[in-house]
This record gives C-alpha cells, structure tokens and sequence, in this order.
C-alpha cells in the first residue's frame, strides 16, 4: 500500500498563525490575477483584495505555487511575482498540482486548486471572481466535455466559494444541475436569481437565499453536518458597476467568434474571452470585474469572521 505523503504546502506565518489559532482567513485564488487581469492592473487589485480582506477583519491567504512549492499566503515580493508581466506563470487546475511540485514548476492556481489548497491548510472561505462551470457544446455537437474540475472539486471539498455566479459564456442551468447533482448548497446573497459575473442575473432562480452573512454562517455550519461538500455563495456584481445587457450580448457573440476562428479550447478560454471583453469594452468590463471580486473579498472576510465565532 502506498501512504499519503505529507503535504508540501507552506503556510505564511501570518496565515499559520490565524489558522492556528481559529481566527477568520479568507483564501484568494491567482488565476485571476495572472490569467484573468492585465498587468497593468492585476497587482493593484491583489493588493486591494488583500486590504479588503483586512479591513472586514479576517487574515488573506493568496494562493500560488512557486518554485514547486504550494505557498498559502503570499509576501509581497511573491504577489508582484504572480502579477508580473513576464511571470510565465502557468494556469493550474487540481489536477496540474502533483505534476508542479514534483517537477518544481510554478502556476497561478485555479478555483479547483485554490479550492484544495485552503481545504488542506485549514481555511474555510475562499473568495473569486466567478467559478468555472460547463461550456455550450461546440457547432455541429450536443454534448461538451469541457466540464471545469472547479465543479467536481466543490464536490468534495468543505469550503464557502464566493463568487459573483459564472461567466455567461458558460451552460448556466447546466452548471446549475451538475452543483444538484453533487449536493452542492448555491445560496443567493439578497437576490433570488443566480447572478453571471458581468450581470447581476443570469435568469435562472436560486434555490436559497440568505440575507446576511451571518446566515451564510449558519447554513454551512448547518450542511457540514450531513455533507463534505463546498457551498456556492453567490453574490451579483454591485449595481453601479454591472455591464450594460447589450453591451455584454454584443461582446460575448464577438467573443465565441473569436474562440471558433483562433480555435481556442481548453484552459485557454476563459483568459482568451476575458481579454476580449477588457479590450473591446473599453475597460467597462475591466472595472465590473475589479468591483465584484472585490465585493466577494469583502464578503468572504465577513462570513470567515462569523464562522469564528
Ligand atoms: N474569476 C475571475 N477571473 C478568472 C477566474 C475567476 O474573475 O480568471 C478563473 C478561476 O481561476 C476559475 C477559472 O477557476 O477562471 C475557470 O477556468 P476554466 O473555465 O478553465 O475552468
Ligand atoms: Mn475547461
């Protein structure tokens, strides 16, 4: 028989000691930074996400693996490495994590892997920008593979995932039916509709609503009782800063365009639909972005805050 081997993740002392001692820790991903964001701005807003994180009360834990060594929580010099222009730094999904640490390769980590990761190190509540789901199958088929292993991951892992729904690129009710089907509680925040990302509904309804985060609390609290799965805590973009609907229709049909002519697929996808929306926006989408990871921060820090009581 083969034993698990320790795990090779290495916790900031900021970070080791919060856990330690049960205080609230927020984990951040880095995919977003380094594939969703551009340089120009991504380091800018980790920063803002970890002060954001600080001022609600709880510790931040940035996720990245440098150097083949997975770090939770991130010195700065470690943060604009991540957010550096000419990183290299590779997309990492779970399943890409063994491969890195053993091979001593670096990656930013993906909501799968950050979703392991936090689990793994003790923290309870991440925070994104919006979760991977399942794609629209291509021209021509009726049935896609292209499944994010953020889904199966919240699967089995007990963690709070905030996050402004998914981007609407996605099969959203199909997204919706793979959380049922693997008995993954979605909560809506104030609203009764699943947001998706650039807008605050993607038309479809929730299945629960909380109204606080002391609600939120309560009901993984409640769930952790008879499931070891993550929650979904969906929190829609902030008004002033959603993507006007046409605006958003307009560059998302571009968008598909531009995936069928590049034929781009897989990991690349979601970064490649992203910059176009940055670039052909004109920064709106940028900003509708920048607002709701933002926002998700702030609430994970206030739902790690209540768990710790
Ligand atoms: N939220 C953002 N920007 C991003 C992502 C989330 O605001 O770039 C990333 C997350 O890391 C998520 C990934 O796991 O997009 C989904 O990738 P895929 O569709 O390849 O599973
Ligand atoms: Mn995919």
């Amino acid at each position: 028989m083969i034993e698990k081997p320790h795990s090779p993740l290495v916790m900031s002392p900021e970070v080791a000691d919060a856990v330690a001692h049960h205080a609230p820790v927020v984990a951040l991903e880095s995919t977003l930074l380094s594939h969703g964001l551009p340089p120009s701005r991504n380091l800018d807003v980790a920063r803002r996400l970890e002060r954001t994180v600080r001022d609600a009360g709880a510790v931040p834990a940035t996720i990245a693996v440098l150097d083949g060594v997975p770090r939770v929580g991130l010195s700065d010099a470690e943060l604009e490495r991540v957010c550096a222009p000419d990183s290299g730094l590779a997309k990492l999904s779970l399943r890409d994590l063994g491969p890195t640490v053993a091979l001593r390769g670096s990656g930013a980590t993906t909501v799968a892997s950050t979703a392991a990761l936090a689990h793994a190190a003790g923290i309870a509540v991440f925070a994104t920008g919006g979760l991977g789901g399942v794609h629209h199958p291509l021209p021509g088929t009726n049935v896609t593979w292209d499944v994010s292993a953020d889904l199966g991951t919240l699967a089995r892992t007990a963690i709070v995932v905030v996050c402004s729904g998914m981007k609407s690129v996605l099969d959203i009710p199909a997204t919706l039916e793979v959380l049922e089907t693997h008995s993954v509680p979605v909560l809506g925040y104030r609203t009764d509709d699943f947001p998706a990302f650039y807008l605050r509904s993607s038309g479809h309804p929730v299945p629960h609503r909380v109204e606080d985060p002391a609600q939120a609390a309560a009901v993984f609290t409640a769930h952790r009782a008879f499931s070891d799965s993550g929650l979904l805590l969906a929190n829609p973009v902030p008004v002033e800063h959603e993507l006007d609907r046409a605006t958003h229709d307009r560059l998302l049909a571009e968008g598909l365009e531009l995936l069928r002519d590049r034929e781009v697929s897989g990991a690349d996808v979601t970064p490649v639909l992203l910059e176009h929306f940055h670039t052909a926006s004109g920064g709106a989408s940028l900003d509708a972005n920048e607002a709701l990871v933002l926002s998700n921060a702030d609430l994970a820090a206030r739902v790690a805050v209540e768990l710790a009581r």
